[in-house]
C-alpha cells in the first residue's frame, strides 16, 4: 500500500507546547502532500495563545483536515504537584486518555494509524491497542535524547549523567514515572518519527538502528529537517526591517524558545553581556512561561538604565517572532539559545553557530549534539537556568568567542548545505514516508 493508492487516514495527537505542536503541523503538511486524509486532535482548553493562534490559522489554511476537539477532565495542579502548565496539560491528557477511545473509533473513514506525542505514549497505547489501531510516535526532540529515552532508566555510556534533564534525577516526580512508563511502552509502537537527519546525528541514528541500545525498538524514521509552513509567517516586521540594515554576519540572535522564562536578574545580566560583547543583537525576551501571563513591559523587565545602553546596539522584542525568517537574514551570524530541538534544527538549516545555554529538560543533550559536531558551544559551566546566576562579563566574552569563531561557521556551512538539499528535494522526508507507508502494510 502507498498513500496514493490506499488513501490513508491519519490521526495526529500532539501534546502541548509550541515545540511539540509546530513539528506536528509541519509533518501534517508532508502527509497531505502524500494524499493522506488527516484528523487533528486538539486538546482544550489550549495552554498558550501562540498554540491557539497557530491551530486556528492552520485549520483555516487546510480546510480538508478534520479537527476533533478533546476535552480531558481538568487536574488540580496542587494535587498533581506539577507547576509547569505545559507538563500539567500532558498529565491531564494522560489521565483522560480513555476518553479518546470514542473519539478515535468514530472517525470516518476509519483511521489507518495515529501519530502520538512521546509524552502521552503509555496512556494512549492501551486505547489504540484495544482498537487494533497502529500507533506511531512523533518524537519532538533529538535522536540523542531518543537514545536515552529508549533505554531509560539505563543511561547509554555516550550520555553523561549530568546532562540528563534535572527533573529525571528525582525518581519520585510524576515526570520521571511517565518518562519511564513511556519508554517501557516503546516496543508496542509501530515506529518513531523524528525531526533529524543522518548528517546531523549520524552516531545516534546508527546506534538506534543497530538494535544494540534496546531490544525490540521499533524502526526510527529520520524525516528531518522539517520545513516551516507559509502560514507560520507573521506580520511582526520590525525585526526583519532592522536586520536589513545591519552588516553581514554581525548580529547575534537571542531566543530561549516558547516556554522558558528567565529570572529578571538573569535577564539583566544577559542584557549587560550583550552590550559588553560590542556586537549588534536581536533579543527576544520572555519573563513568563505562558505567553498569556506576560504583563510587564520591556522597561520594567530590563530597567531604564539597561534600556538606554541597549538603544544603539540592539533591538529587543517581547512578541512571538518569525524565527525562520530571522535566521534566513544575512545579518545574523550567531545564535544564543536554550537548545530546544526545533530551534537547533532551524539553526542547522541556516548554518548559524549556536551558543547553547540549556535551561531545562532535553536541552543539555541537544546542546551536546551541537558541540560534538563543532557547530557551537555548550555552556555546561553555566549550570541549569534557575540554579545559577551567570554574570554579564562572562556572557559578553562568550559572545565574542562565538562571533569570531570561523571554524564553527565552516562546519555548519556544510550541514546547512545538506539540509537545504534535503529540503529542496523534499528528499529525506519523502523517501522516509514511503518506507513508513510500506512498513504499515507489513505490520
Ligand atoms: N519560535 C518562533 N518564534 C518565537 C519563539 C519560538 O518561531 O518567538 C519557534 C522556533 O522557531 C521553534 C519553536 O518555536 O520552531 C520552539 O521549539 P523548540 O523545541 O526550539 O523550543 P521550546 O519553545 O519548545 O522550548
Ligand atoms: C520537554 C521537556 C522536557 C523533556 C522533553 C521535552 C523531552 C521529550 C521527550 O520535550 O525530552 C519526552 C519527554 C517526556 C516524556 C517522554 C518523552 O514522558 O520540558 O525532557
Amino acid at each position: 500500500m502507498s498513500s496514493s493508492d490506499g488513501n490513508l487516514h491519519v490521526a495526529l495527537l500532539p501534546s502541548s507546547g509550541m515545540g511539540h505542536l509546530l513539528p506536528y503541523l509541519r509533518l501534517a503538511a508532508s502527509l497531505i502532500h502524500h494524499q493522506c486524509s488527516l484528523t487533528l486532535i486538539t486538546t482544550h482548553p489550549i495552554v498558550s495563545s501562540a498554540e491557539s493562534q497557530l491551530i486556528s490559522t492552520f485549520l483555516s489554511a487546510f480546510p480538508q483536515i478534520t479537527q476533533k476537539k478533546f476535552t480531558p477532565i481538568p487536574l488540580d495542579p496542587v494535587a498533581a504537584n506539577i507547576t509547569d502548565p505545559f507538563q500539567l496539560q500532558w498529565e491531564t491528557i494522560r489521565q483522560s486518555a480513555h476518553l479518546l477511545s470514542p473519539l478515535i473509533s468514530s472517525s470516518s473513514p476509519p483511521l489507518s494509524f495515529i501519530i502520538t506525542d512521546a509524552t502521552l505514549m503509555s496512556s494512549v497505547i492501551s486505547v489504540t491497542a484495544k482498537l487494533c489501531l497502529p500507533n506511531y510516535i512523533l518524537f519532538t526532540s533529538s535522536a540523542r535524547m531518543l537514545s536515552l529515552f529508549s533505554c531509560f532508566p539505563s543511561i547509554p555510556s555516550s550520555i553523561p549523567k549530568e546532562s540528563l534533564p534535572p527533573i529525571l534525577l528525582d525518581s519520585n516526580s510524576s515526570f520521571t514515572k511517565n518518562f519511564s512508563d513511556n519508554s517501557g511502552s516503546l516496543k508496542h509502537f509501530n515506529g518513531v518519527l523524528i525531526n533529524s537527519f543522518e548528517e546531523l546525528e549520524k552516531e545516534s541514528l546508527e546506534m538506534l538502528a543497530s538494535g544494540n541500545l534496546t531490544k525490540g525498538l521499533p524502526p526510527v524514521f529520520p524525516l528531518g529537517p522539517f520545513q516551516p509552513l507559509e502560514l507560520e509567517r507573521i506580520s511582526l516586521l520590525a525585526p526583519l526591517k532592522w536586520l536589513e540594515n545591519q552588516e553581514e554576519s554581525s548580529v547575534v540572535y537571542v531566543s530561549f524558545g516558547s516556554r522558558t522564562a528567565m529570572s529578571k536578574e538573569q535577564i539583566r545580566e544577559l542584557g549587560n553581556g550583550l552590550v559588553l560583547s560590542g556586537c549588534k543583537f536581536l533579543w527576544v525576551v520572555k519573563s513568563k512561561v505562558v505567553d498569556k501571563e506576560e504583563e510587564e513591559g520591556l522597561d520594567e523587565i530590563l530597567g531604564h538604565q539597561l534600556m538606554k545602553k541597549i538603544e544603539n546596539n540592539g533591538l529587543v522584542v517581547k512578541e512571538w517572532v518569525d524565527q525562520w525568517q530571522i535566521l534566513s537574514q544575512k545579518a545574523v551570524g550567531g545564535f544564543i539559545s536554550h537548545c530546544g530541538w526545533n530551534l537547533v534544527v532551524e539553526a542547522a538549516c541556516h548554518g548559524i553557530p549556536v551558543l547553547g545555554w540549556p535551561q531545562q529538560g532535553d536541552q543539555m543533550i541537544n546542546a551536546e549534539v551541537i558541540e560534538a559536531g563543532g557547530w557551537g558551544l555548550c555552556m555546561k559551566s553555566w549550570g541549569w537556568g534557575s540554579n545559577h546566576l551567570v554574570k554579564g562579563v562572562e556572557i559578553g566574552d562568550k559572545i565574542k568567542e562565538l562571533m569570531g569563531n570561523q571554524r564553527m561557521k565552516m562546519e555548519w556551512a556544510r550541514i546547512s548545505e545538506v539540509a537545504k538539499q534535503r529540503s529542496k528535494a523534499g528528499e529525506g522526508c519523502e523517501n522516509m514516508l514511503k518506507t513508513l507507508f510500506q512498513s504499515l502494510t507489513k505490520s
